[in-house]
């Protein structure tokens, strides 16, 4: 059996996030080894040549001697129930990582921890963070396109573009970091201590690595550890702070955001006359922030999104006209309700981004109520242990057929039996013939799977430019026999 080298750092992960952590610990001349239990990961030829007197040990963590590291670095993807792994973890989480062990040896067990908990110990900028099962990369990007619109030197990444510790790196003056963290980032960071963070909600996701919804929203909750300010859903009770169950550290002030007409502090939708009609306006408590129809990104949950980043906002100082400028011009990121095109009187919407339940069933609402024909749903991948049957009431209401594919396609369709016809396909493509030959006039054939793509693409984008590719064809030739 192989060991860690005394006093140098393990990094678990050859990865995106594992490249940043080596990246950073080589800048600041701390001694580390990597491991990856793939036996040949990707990248294994490249961090050889990079970091050629690097020790790298690949295979399963049970085969590597762990006990004389200083420290553990554990990239997000990588489970902390790993065998190998598990006793040092149970022991992080019952508090006493860094007590001595009772033997002679004064050698103490090695505490585990996140890309994200280094980039804390480093950066000495407020750090703005966005956490939830939905709408962080929508909320991420806005408040830092507002943030950079009021003339801040901001930096934007985490879980979304950019590993953290290299945007430390590449923006050594910016004067906020914006970061989008997941629950896998943020169940490895004890203290975020950031300046504003936002928790916007809470749906079944990720079951398969956090085993219940209570463990998936503990892991999230980290996000409140020495925050200062926290904007949380009103609608959504699992987003707010517990009672003190997991840090010691006192609650953040913390507000919320709805899509109801707002009490005093909350930042909320509601009637408001601005001299000439009443129409629905963004408001804080009583004070209107700007109307509603004056936003690009359609959607009541966008909205709510736009509500969250300007309450972000408006905490870290950022003046409201530049903040409605942004929300005036951003017309929302590729694969999130994207618009693919239009033929026949049927729209074509990838939304490849929806990889769970709860942003499936937002992004049905959103559209279905809207259609003067019928949803023809497309779904399936890997369910990632959820529970589809939520899917149901809204297909029944809005859905002219739902065709899903892909690995968890038969739970899929069990789920949703009776509620709507359900026709099950091999994959995108064939989901998709099937669509274009059931659409009406009207209609929209919206791809938002509710599941994550892995069992059948490199990622959810590859599977969104999958349907985008195969619908511009589709609507080019249409189009072509239209006119011949
Ligand atoms: N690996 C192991 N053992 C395992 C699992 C993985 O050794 O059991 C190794 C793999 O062989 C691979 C490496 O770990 O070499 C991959 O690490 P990773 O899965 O942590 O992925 P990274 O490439 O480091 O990217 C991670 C995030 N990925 C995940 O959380 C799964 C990226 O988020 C993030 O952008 C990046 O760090 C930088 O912060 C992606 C993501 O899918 C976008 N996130 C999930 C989501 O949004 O739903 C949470
Ligand atoms: P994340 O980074 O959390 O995955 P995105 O901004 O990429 O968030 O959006 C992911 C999915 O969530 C999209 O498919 C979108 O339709 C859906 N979504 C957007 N806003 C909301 C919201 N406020 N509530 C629930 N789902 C949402």
């Amino acid at each position: 059996m192989s060991s860690v080298p005394q006093g140098h750092t393990l990094i678990i992960g050859l990865g995106l996030s594992g490249s940043a952590v080596a990246r950073h610990l080589a800048r600041l001349d701390v001694p580390f080894m990597m491991a990856d239990t793939r036996k040949a990961p990707p990248g294994l030829q490249a961090f050889h040549e990079a970091y050629p007197n690097v020790a790298i040990h690949c295979g399963p963590l049970t085969e590597l001697d762990l006990a004389q590291a200083k420290e553990i670095v554990l990239s997000p993807g990588v489970d902390p129930y790993t065998p190998g792994l598990e006793t040092l973890w149970e022991r992080r989480l019952a508090g006493n990582a860094r007590e001595p062990k009772t033997t002679e040896s004064d050698i103490k067990p090695p505490a585990i921890v996140g890309e994200i908990a280094l980039f804390v110990r480093q950066c000495k900028a407020p750090i703005a963070a966005i956490t939830g099962s939905n709408a962080k990369s929508t909320v991420t990007t806005l408040l830092g396109e507002m943030a950079s619109e009021a003339g801040v030197k901001v930096a934007v990444g985490g879980n979304l573009g950019t590993p953290a510790l290299d945007l430390l790196h590449d923006h050594p003056d910016a004067e906020l970091f914006v970061l989008e963290l997941s629950s896998f980032q943020l169940e490895t960071t004890p203290r975020l201590c950031a300046a504003a963070v936002a928790f916007l909600n809470l749906s079944e996701d990720h079951l398969d690595r956090h085993g219940d919804m209570r463990r998936y929203r503990a892991a999230k909750s980290t996000i409140f550890c020495g925050a200062d300010y926290a904007i949380v859903n009103g609608e959504d009770s699992l987003s707010w702070p517990q009672e003190k169950e997991s840090n010691q550290a006192p609650d953040p002030v913390w507000e919320k955001f709805t899509t109801q007409a707002p009490q005093a502090d909350e930042w909320g939708i509601a009637g408001y006359d601005d001299g000439r009609e009443t129409q629905p306006w963004l408001m804080h408590g009583v004070n209107p922030l700007m109307a509603v129809a004056d936003m690009r990104l359609p959607g009541q949950h966008n909205h709510a999104n736009a509500l969250a980043a300007m309450a972000m906002g408006h905490r870290l100082g950022l003046p409201l006209t530049a903040m409605q400028r942004v929300l005036k011009r951003f017309p929302g990121l590729p694969h999130r309700g994207e618009l693919i095109g239009e033929g026949q009187g049927v729209r074509w919407i990838n939304d490849s981004k929806g990889t769970n339940v709860g942003a499936t069933l937002a992004a049905m609402a959103g559209l279905g109520a809207t259609l003067a024909g019928k949803l023809i749903w497309l779904g399936g991948g890997q369910g990632k242990g959820a529970d589809f049957t939520p899917l149901k009431a809204p297909l029944e209401q809005y859905a002219r057929e739902a065709i899903v594919f892909g690995i968890d396609a038969a739970r899929l369709a069990e789920a949703v039996e009776g509620a709507v016809p359900v026709t099950h396909t091999r994959n995108l493509q064939e989901a998709l013939a099937r669509a274009a030959s059931i659409a009406c006039s009207g209609d929209c054939v919206l791809l938002s799977p509710a599941c994550a793509s892995l069992d059948q693409f490199a990622n959810y984008m590859a599977r969104g430019d999958a349907f985008r590719g195969w619908v511009q064809q589709h609507l080019a030739v249409r189009g072509d026999q239209e006119h011949s």
